[in-house]
């Protein structure tokens, strides 16, 4: 009984500890799940032009799970080259935005590898962390007016 218990204090213990070191990883790479402010316009931005195709039962939200059901069509819309990769050129062009610097900080947050080039699991990703993100209320629907409520100007 008392190894038993000391048992779970150590495991709790190196929890605690690889816990810790994750937050300190989260915070290094600024993936917090809140988001600063540019962040969460710049995944509104991304978002906007896309919410009726994510929404094709035109419930009047967007689930971060629809990302998975509607995003081949959304890629290849992006993909001009038909690269399998969305460069940062592409990403510029589908986006219909004039707020080019939101545009920029959104592909530095979906280019998760930095290779300047979005696969179809970081652009899948990245959509599903911008919807669940800009879910203000976390009730697990973007609504257009939690959208809104993010877009610059
Ligand atoms: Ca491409
Ligand atoms: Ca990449
Ligand atoms: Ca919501």
């Amino acid at each position: 009984m008392v190894n038993g218990r000391y048992r779970n204090t150590v495991s709790t213990f190196a929890a605690t500890v690889v816990l810790g070191f994750a937050g300190d990883a989260l915070a290094e790479s600024n993936t917090s799940p809140a988001g600063s402010e540019a962040e969460l316009a710049a995944h509104a931005v991304i978002i906007n032009p896309l919410f009726d195709e994510l929404d094709c039962e035109s419930l009047g939200y967007v689930q971060p799970g629809e990302v998975d059901e509607h995003a081949g069509p959304i890629f290849s819309s992006f993909d001009i080259d038909r690269s399998f990769g969305i460069s940062r050129a592409e990403w510029y062009g589908g986006a219909i935005s004039k707020e080019n610097s939101l545009v920029a900080l959104s592909f530095e947050m979906a280019d998760a590898n930095s290779d300047t080039s979005l696969n179809y699991l970081e652009f899948t990703t990245y959509l599903k962390r911008a919807v669940s993100t800009l879910d203000s209320n976390g009730d697990g629907e973007l609504s257009p007016a939690e959208l809104r409520a993010y877009l610059p100007g």
